[in-house]
């Protein structure tokens, strides 16, 4: 079998590259485990802008897998990562194309960087080689290679929802960005919904390609071993003695506007309200690491996720209890996995998400005897095989505090049988067999 590319914006740093902390590097770890593997991409790492940039690859050998990275200029990150992907892809993918940020020159820098990427993996491919891009970051990336002659199969992987072509034609350049997808063997979104609506497009503009959905999972065994394994550690052990036996919700997101925290808060603020009977008597942990900070729609989400906690522990707090516990630097994996398991409710109520792993790690780190409440939003791309979760319009505060209040009076039996539902599909849907189904659909592609 020869080489996996694996090609992502980011690839993980090389801390991390024995122990991937997350994300695609876990999720991509079983398949790359197999036969040898190149994965390429940015470094992470920006460079003064000189005449004629040319950035070297940086070559990192760890067991079966080298990585390849370039450094990208000061202006192609603004350009190319900032603002097309981050402030103009990421909101409109996620239904909020009043929130785009729209530049044609940064269309240009976009375009430029996924054409550097090319370049820069050209020298580096070799026979036999089946390459695997992924998300919005590298669209044109296919066609980019195509363009310089590249045979091997190319997929394609989207981790964010796609919109409706009535959408994604706001995107003035849409059109061109289908027409490229046409360079990938097998392109794969997360849900029926997405590659539906990918597929629409295809055909509206006239494109033969085709999306499938291949749905991503998290690795369940080693996650409820984390969980379990980690209740002795001294952190769990502090965090479980400030509860005092008073029920936990926690909540796990980056701080992003697709995930819904203003109008989750906003349903908390309403159970307070309308359920006395909770006041000083629950624990809210809200983690929620500030990510992307210089985009200014992040910005101003912190300010009014600041504002919001400050005004509902001001209103309800008091001397000796604190409604929410709002973080804004990330916890530990190891610890999270037991944070999710002493809780007995979690949040995840994004507007729109392709899949949420948050919500399969909840309901992996369970206790099976003694299962929390995963209160879940219609909206996730995880929501279509997890129904047996309480859900929630996300954006009807009193849904998500009448859900509050069912999930933390809900009898023992009803816990247990709405988990046991739930079980399954975390464990038969996994990050190994999405990647696997998508590899083997690579390798078919071509025989076809
Ligand atoms: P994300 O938007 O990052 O990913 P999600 O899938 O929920 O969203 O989380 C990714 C990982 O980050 C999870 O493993 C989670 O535990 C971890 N994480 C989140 N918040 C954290 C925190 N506060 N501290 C520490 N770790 C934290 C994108 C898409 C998703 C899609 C994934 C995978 O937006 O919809 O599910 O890719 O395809």
């Amino acid at each position: 079998m020869g080489r996996l590319v694996v090609v992502s914006n980011r690839v993980p740093a090389p801390r991390d590259r024995l122990q991937p902390a997350g994300g695609l590097a876990v999720a991509l770890r079983a398949a790359l485990k197999e036969g040898s593997c190149l994965w390429f991409g940015w470094s992470g790492q920006q460079v003064s802008e000189k005449e004629g940039h040319d950035p070297e690859v940086s070559l990192d050998k760890v067991e079966n897998v080298t990585y390849a990275t370039i450094d990208l200029t000061h202006a192609e990150y603004d350009g190319f990562y900032q603002k097309y992907s981050n402030g103009i892809l990421w909101p409109l993918c996620h239904y909020r194309a009043g929130l785009m940020d729209y530049d044609r020159k940064d269309r240009v820098i976009y375009q430029n960087v996924n054409e550097l990427f090319a370049r820069k993996l050209l020298p580096l491919l070799q026979p036999g080689d089946q390459i695997w891009i992924h998300d919005y970051h590298l669209f044109p990336l296919g066609q980019a290679l195509r363009d310089l002659g590249v045979t091997a199969p190319i997929g394609f992987f989207l981790h964010i929802p796609f919109p409706p072509w009535s959408l994604m034609r706001a995107l003035p350049e849409a059109d061109a960005l289908l027409r490229a997808m046409q360079a990938y063997d097998v392109i794969g979104l997360q849900t029926e919904d997405d590659a539906r609506n990918m597929n629409d497009g295809f055909s509206i503009v006239g494109v033969k390609a085709r999306a499938e959905v291949f749905p991503i999972g998290i690795d369940p065994d080693s996650f409820a071993k984390q969980a379990e394994e980690g209740l002795s550690n001294p952190d769990v052990q502090r965090l479980k003695e400030s509860l005092r036996g008073k029920p936990f919700i926690i909540g796990v997101d980056r701080l992003d506007y697709s995930k819904g925290l203003p109008e989750r808060l906003k349903g908390y603020e309403i159970f307070l309200e309308r359920y006395p009977e909770h006041r000083g008597k629950v624990v809210y942990l809200q983690v929620t690491p500030v990510s992307r900070g210089n985009v200014p729609e992040y910005r101003a989400l912190r300010r009014e996720l600041d504002e919001a906690a400050g005004r509902i522990n001001g209103t309800y707090g008091d001397f000796d209890w604190t409604p929410i516990r709002y973080l804004t630097h990330p916890v530990p994996r190891a610890l999270l996995a037991s944070f999710y398991r002493l809780a007995d409710a979690a949040l995840v109520t994004p507007l729109r998400d392709g899949m949420n792993l948050v919500a399969k790690e909840y309901v992996a780190a369970q206790d099976k005897a003694n299962p929390g409440v995963l209160i879940l939003s219609h909206f996730a791309g995880a929501a279509p095989d997890m129904e047996a979760a309480l859900m929630v319009n996300p954006h009807d505060a009193d849904d998500i505090a009448d859900a509050l209040h069912k999930a933390l009076t809900m009898p023992d039996g009803e816990r247990r049988a709405r988990w046991d539902h739930l079980e399954p599909d975390v464990w038969r849907v996994t990050a190994l067999t999405w990647a696997r189904d998508f590899i083997q659909a690579l390798g078919k592609a071509r025989l076809a």
